[in-house]
């Protein structure tokens, strides 16, 4: 089985983490890694309690197919202020990646190939379309990078040589530190697989 190295970042506007609206789930089991980031629209401690809503829902149903937990999170979600999210389940043996993203979640993949997973329009919890699902193939050394809108959206790596390199954790931070807006929570899960 491949190694995986995997770390999520967050950080509230304000500092307080229970006034965070952002929130990252990654699940490990057996040989799948479910993983999400979640913004909730607008910021604060309403925002993270309906953050922490859709938390327990997908630490619940991390198991079930991309699509499916998106229709169960809008589901979940109705009657809230709504949230984005981009959802990602991988065969950690073969680096399968199934992904469904509905918002301005911007997930990123670094490595052999360098390409970008476009979500769908909507707002969880308000309206969406059907989810959709996109399938991927990580190969080794690639580097999965979810970023909140909190979190600069165009990057030229390039210009960052040494960005990419060290842990999930470095890399995690890094992404904060160097690109956070400052005027929202920010939030950042990076994935190394193959490592
Ligand atoms: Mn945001």
């Amino acid at each position: 089985m491949a190694e995986i190295d995997f770390h999520i970042v967050k950080r509230s506007l304000t500092g307080w983490q229970d006034e965070c609206g952002d929130t990252g789930v990654v699940v490990v089991s057996d040989n799948q890694c479910f993983l999400a980031l979640l913004d909730v629209l607008g910021h604060g401690r309403e925002a993270h309690e309906v953050a922490l809503v859709a938390e327990n829902y997908l630490l619940k149903n991390y198991s079930f197919k991309v699509t499916e937990i998106m229709s169960g999170l809008h589901e979940r979600l109705k009657g809230t202020r709504g949230a984005v999210a981009a959802l990602c389940s991988i065969n950690i043996d073969n680096g399968e990646l199934y992904y469904s993203g509905i918002g301005n979640i911007n997930t990123r993949v670094h490595g052999y190939q360098t390409l970008q997973l476009m979500p769908q329009d909507g707002i969880i919890g308000y309206m969406i379309n059907s989810p959709k699902e996109r399938q991927f193939k990580l190969c080794y050394g690639d580097t999965l990078i979810l970023t909140s809108d909190g979190v600069k959206e165009h990057i030229n790596f390039a210009d960052y040589p040494e960005l990419l390199k060290g842990s999930a954790k470095t890399i995690a931070n890094n992404m904060i530190d160097l690109f956070g807006k400052g005027n929202d929570d920010s939030s950042c899960i990076v994935l190394r697989y193959g490592i």
